[in-house]
């Protein structure tokens, strides 16, 4: 017996039967050629997958083992000084008896065939000389297991190519990949649809049609975007995106009615009832960012309360405020030109802002006409007389203040909203003027 060492391979040379094997885990392979198969003169046809040259006549083995694919060899020897021919087939004769022919000055020797029962299934190739069971399969894509039949699941492993906005489905050696609704392509690239551009949304008139990834949304901000669109929309509520959520909010469109506010797209803010203590100065409605009462947001100018998400999350160029006296058919407004992020940014901070309405213009929300002293005149947002006095001052988040004394110390009376303070601490909206003259109104505000 004799040993070498070739190329990271020991080989172990028997007397006519030659065993090959290696050490490496992965590779581990033994490679037996006995002489009970080894066939002179013969040579395999039809498998070959390697022909070489070889110094050595046992090197023709060697480079078998080294072929992973490699069952068998055809060795053609030629003269001393020549080298040889090595051929390496992928199968043996085992089941292609008729590729053995007779061929002088060939030998041919297989190694033991564990493959020649096809063990690797779904066009799996088998490779003899592995493993204990001295074969081992190299599945095709898409299937795994010793003798691959075991499915891959590329879409649970990952493995898949699939669009990040497909759908990945397996299937029996491979896998599918379908766009998600919104998206079209081939399933490995997928393109969002633009359902605005190609009309394919469902948005109403009042609304914009805004694309977004797989989607669209419909989105209207405020009334006048609604009236700008379609100028001959009617009062009644739409959904807005008001804040986080799209709510349905009362606009006014037309004209009609609404004086010297005229129509354009009016968007609800809040309505008030004088009576009730919910909008008194005092009270946190005009402090903080909680709705009250949506449902009343949603009809027009009636006996319900609300305070919309329109007051903190509305900008606007105009405000129309209105009142409306029990016992009267229609409201009285009047139009206050003033811009702002918000109604909740001019307000609820608990300065004094001016506004330039005029006289005149506070006292047409009341009728018969409202009533105020001659003096002091102090409008605006979060006005305020400056005596405490015994019911406390008089004060306003939007209205006017009046005075019988040339100053704003003692104010007897006053018109607005969200009001308090002498003389009648429980007039919330409406009209005071001393102890004789009280009206409490409905009270509506309105951006644009
Ligand atoms: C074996 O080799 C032949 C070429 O000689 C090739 O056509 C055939 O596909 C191979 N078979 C396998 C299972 O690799
Ligand atoms: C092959 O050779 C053997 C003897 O060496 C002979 O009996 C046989 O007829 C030959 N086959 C063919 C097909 O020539
Ligand atoms: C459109 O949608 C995007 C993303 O959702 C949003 O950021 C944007 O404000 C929307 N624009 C309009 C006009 O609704
Ligand atoms: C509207 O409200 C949302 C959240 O409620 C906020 O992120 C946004 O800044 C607000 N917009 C304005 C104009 O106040
Ligand atoms: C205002 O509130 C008072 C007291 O609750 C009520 O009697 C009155 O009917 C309300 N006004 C309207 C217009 O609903
Ligand atoms: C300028 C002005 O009148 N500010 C008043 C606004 O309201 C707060 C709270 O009532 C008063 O403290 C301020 O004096």
């Amino acid at each position: 017996m004799a040993v070498a060492f070739v190329r990271g391979v020991w080989f172990v040379f028997a007397i006519s039967s030659i065993h090959y094997a290696s050490s490496s885990q992965e590779q581990c392979r033994a490679m037996e050629f006995t002489p009970v198969r080894t066939f002179d003169g013969k040579r395999l046809m039809n498998h070959l997958i390697l022909a070489t040259e070889v110094t050595d006549r046992e090197f023709c083995g060697a480079r078998c083992f080294l072929e992973e694919n490699c069952a068998s060899y055809n060795l053609m020897t030629g003269s001393e000084a020549e080298n040889h021919i090595c051929e390496l087939n992928n199968a043996t004769h085992e089941g292609h008896e008729s590729d053995l022919v007779n061929y002088s000055g060939s030998i041919y020797r297989a190694a033991q065939d564990a493959c020649a029962n096809d063990p690797c299934n779904r066009r799996g190739t088998c490779q003899v000389g592995f493993t204990q069971k001295d074969y081992r399969c190299v599945c095709s894509l898409g299937f795994t297991g010793q003798d691959c039949l075991s499915d891959i699941d590329e879409c649970s492993e990952g493995t898949h190519s699939c669009d990040i906005n497909a759908d990945c489905s397996n299937t029996d050696g491979s896998y599918e990949c379908i766009c998600n609704p919104g998206f079209h392509g081939d399933g490995r690239n997928c393109e969002d649809i633009d359902e605005c551009a190609t009309n394919t949304h469902s948005c109403s008139a009042d609304h914009l049609c805004n694309n977004t990834d797989g989607s669209f949304s419909c989105t209207s901000f405020t009334c006048k975007e609604i009236y700008d669109r379609n100028p001959q929309s009617e009062n009644k509520a739409y959904d807005l995106v008001a804040g986080p959520e799209k709510i349905p909010i009362y606009c006014i469109m037309r004209a009609t009615g609404m004086g010297p506010c005229g129509g354009g797209g009016w968007t609800l803010v809040m309505k008030m009832n004088g009576t009730e203590q919910t909008f008194h100065y005092d009270a946190s409605i005009w402090t903080n960012k909680v709705a009250f009462n949506l449902e009343g947001g949603e009809t027009g100018l009636d006996g319900q309360e609300t305070k919309l998400p329109t007051y903190w999350n509305t900008s606007f160029s105009k405000i129309c405020v209105g009142m409306k006296v029990p016992g009267e058919v229609d409201t009285r407004f009047i139009v206050i030109l003033q811009t702002a992020e918000s109604l909740y940014s001019l307000i609820a901070d608990g300065q004094y802002r001016p506004t330039t309405s005029g006289k005149d213009a506070w006292k047409s929300l009341v009728s018969p006409p409202g009533r105020l002293q001659a003096n002091c005149n102090k409008e605006g947002f979060n006005t305020s007389g400056d005596n405490t006095g015994s019911a406390g001052r008089a004060r306003a988040r939007l209205g006017i203040l009046g005075n019988g004394e040339d100053d704003c110390y003692t104010c007897d009376s006053r018109i607005g909203f969200g009001t308090g303070g002498a003389l009648d601490d429980s007039i919330t909206c409406g009209n005071a003027h001393g102890y004789n003259l009280k009206v409490k109104t409905m009270g509506y505000i309105f951006v644009q």
